[in-house]
């Protein structure tokens, strides 16, 4: 659904669309989209690999076991609302993006900012012990036992497994998550013409940028073939939040507001 009509049309190997556009647009758009995500990304790498080995101790993870599944669900959505500030500041760093009505701005944040936050992930996940960057330290998927959600949490790891094996530059991921983001797809856009527009060069930058050490068509596909599993786990968390909702009505109204705005 998200396959970007290049692919479809093969205008990518026939080079028909790398042809309209030039070299030095694409360079223009590879370094600002780079920039953008460098400027917005929350953790520089060098503080994610400082923090890398900085473990919850098996007691910490036992207190967080031990507290309420409403305190819990509390933490992570601050956390995440946190995050997705980081986001909304680098699609409005996009060039092309602030152009977008606003309507259709806020669509796109709304449908593909927790696609972004799972992709960028990625630089806070250490697959070598199955470990998230969770308030300042790594900890497992038996950290977020009391959500009740092991489903859930369970898809997560396992999408950080599988795109960590991909092992995406800061610039392969800098431009994937803008061609995520810029999704002419998504329901009730009134201007997907020109989101289509912005994202084909993303993914023409994109390609480019993988070529340089790869045989793109293969990276690019396999970051493609992703793309399933984040809308499944885009779901996934829309359903619990739900459930959440009619359990703990009270709770759910003190979501931090970013969350409650995006998740409506
Ligand atoms: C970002 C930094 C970042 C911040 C928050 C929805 C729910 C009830 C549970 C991190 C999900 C639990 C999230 C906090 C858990 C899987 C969530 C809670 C990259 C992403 C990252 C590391 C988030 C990853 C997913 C976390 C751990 O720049």
């Amino acid at each position: 659904m998200l396959e970007p009509a290049l692919f479809a049309h093969g205008a990518l190997e026939g080079g028909q669309l790398a042809a309209d556009i030039s070299v030095l647009e694409i360079d223009r758009v590879a370094q600002n989209v780079v920039k953008s995500h460098l400027e917005t990304c929350q953790y520089t790498t060098e503080e994610l690999k400082r923090l890398a080995w900085t473990l919850y101790s098996p007691e910490e993870v036992r207190a967080l076991q031990s507290k309420s599944c409403e305190a819990m669900w509390q933490q992570c959505s601050l956390q995440i609302s946190n995050a997705i500030q980081y986001v909304v500041e680098f699609a409005k760093r996009i060039d092309g993006f602030m152009e977008l009505c606003q309507n259709d701005q806020i669509i796109l944040l709304k449908a593909g900012c927790l696609e972004v936050l799972l992709i960028r992930m990625i630089r806070a996940f250490n697959p070598l012990n199955n470990t998230v960057l969770f308030e300042g330290k790594f900890g497992g998927v038996q950290m977020f036992k009391s959500l009740g959600c092991d489903d859930l949490i369970g898809a997560i790891f396992e999408l950080g497994r599988t795109l960590c094996r991909l092992q995406l530059s800061d610039e392969e991921l800098a431009l994937f998550t803008a061609a995520v983001l810029l999704s002419p797809d998504r329901p009730w856009l009134t201007e997907s013409k020109k989101v289509q527009k912005l994202q084909d060069k993303i993914y023409v930058a994109l390609q480019h940028e993988i070529q340089k050490k790869h045989s793109a068509e293969d990276k690019l596909s396999k970051m493609i073939s992703k793309l399933p599993l984040m809308k499944t786990i885009c779901n996934l968390h829309l359903d619990k939040l739900e459930f959440f909702r009619l359990l703990h009505p009270e709770t759910a109204m003190n979501f931090p507001p970013l969350y409650k705005e995006v998740f409506n």
